[in-house]
């Protein structure tokens, strides 16, 4: 790819968006942009899908992570390989890849290649799993796979490890019933289990405020005993660290399992099924767009001069 066509999504103006709240943590040189390289590098992926969506090679189903970089950022990059237990969903491309699938493996999981580590092209694309790691498959059946991260931690701590169960998914997903009696049973065994639960607010084009009794998903859950919950700002790589940084030093308590909830943005169509702007209005798409993680992310080295323009281009 030429340097225009990588860096196509950067085109926007810069001076209209959000800007990215530090909260005063001081993050290495290097660390940043790593953080960035990884960010950057799902984006491309995830428009490379789509347009091998378009051209019907491959990727027969893609949801795209664009919007939700930040808290998926932290989420894989806190998952310790080969130790920790990951239960991603179907949008966690940029999760999987910082958790550890190159991008080979996320495209030979796109392509449904026989060569695929999750499962070998017989899974749904978008599905990623690198169980070599300890990237567990899960189903597309939303929220289901809270049984299973609970399952596990509940082994954890049978066993006496301190190992970490983490399960991720979006906000509609917590109203099927069994997301309650996980949640429930992992409070009252007081579990190693992190809950991430990234809002978009949509679940495809049906609005949380029709779905949830509370817009904040997590808010249903206040009334549970032994569960920590922590609300952050999913489109702020500082804010999803500071939050997963905190729930991570409640589980290493043992008190019990925590809930991040990662405010998002969904930048794309629900999935390569619908078209969002049948549901969506235009002004409702530009503003999520002001809030665009890699773009705010970007904005933010530049203007704190971490990274200059040519190094930027250069990743
Ligand atoms: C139990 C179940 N019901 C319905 C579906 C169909 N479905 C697939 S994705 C989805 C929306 C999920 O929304 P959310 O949990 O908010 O995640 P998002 O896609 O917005 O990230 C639905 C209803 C399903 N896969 N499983
Ligand atoms: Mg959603």
């Amino acid at each position: 790819m030429s340097e225009t066509e990588t860096h196509a999504h950067l085109e926007t103006a810069t001076t209209s968006l959000l800007p990215l709240d530090d909260f005063g943590i001081s993050v290495h040189k290097n660390t940043l942009k790593r953080w960035y390289q990884l960010m950057h590098l799902a984006r491309l992926l995830d428009q490379k899908a789509a347009l091998y969506v378009k051209q019907a090679k491959g990727w027969s189903y893609h949801a795209a992570c664009s919007g939700h970089e930040g808290a998926q950022l932290i989420l894989g990059l806190s998952f310790r390989q080969s130790k920790d237990f990951l239960f991603p969903y179907y949008r966690d491309l940029m999760t999987c890849l910082a958790a550890g699938l190159t991008v080979e493996e996320i495209i030979r999981n796109g392509l449904s290649k026989a060569s695929d580590v999750g499962s070998g092209g017989r899974h749904m694309s978008n599905h990623f799993a690198k169980p070599s790691i300890r990237i567990q498959n899960v189903s597309s059946v939303t929220g289901n796979h809270t049984l299973h991260a609970v399952g596990v931690a509940r082994a954890i701590k049978k066993y006496d490890g301190d190992e970490i169960a983490f399960y991720s998914s979006g906000d509609s997903a917590i109203s099927e019933g069994y997301v309650y009696e996980a949640i429930s049973g992992a409070a009252r065994e007081k579990l190693p289990v992190v809950f991430v639960i990234q809002n978009n607010k949509y679940g495809i084009s049906v609005p949380i405020r029709e779905q949830a009794a509370n817009e904040c998903v997590a808010d249903n859950f206040i009334g549970f005993k032994n569960v920590k919950i922590v609300r952050v700002d999913g489109t702020n790589v500082f804010d999803c660290w500071r939050g997963m940084q905190e729930a991570l030093d409640y589980i290493q308590t043992g008190e019990g399992p925590a809930i991040v909830h990662a405010d998002c943005v969904r930048l794309q169509s629900h999935s390569n099924s619908d078209k969002h702007e049948l549901y969506r209005s235009v002004e409702e798409i530009t503003e999520a767009q002001l809030s665009d993680p890699v773009k705010r992310f970007r904005d933010y080295l530049l203007t704190q001069g971490e990274l200059t323009e040519k190094e930027i281009l250069k990743i």
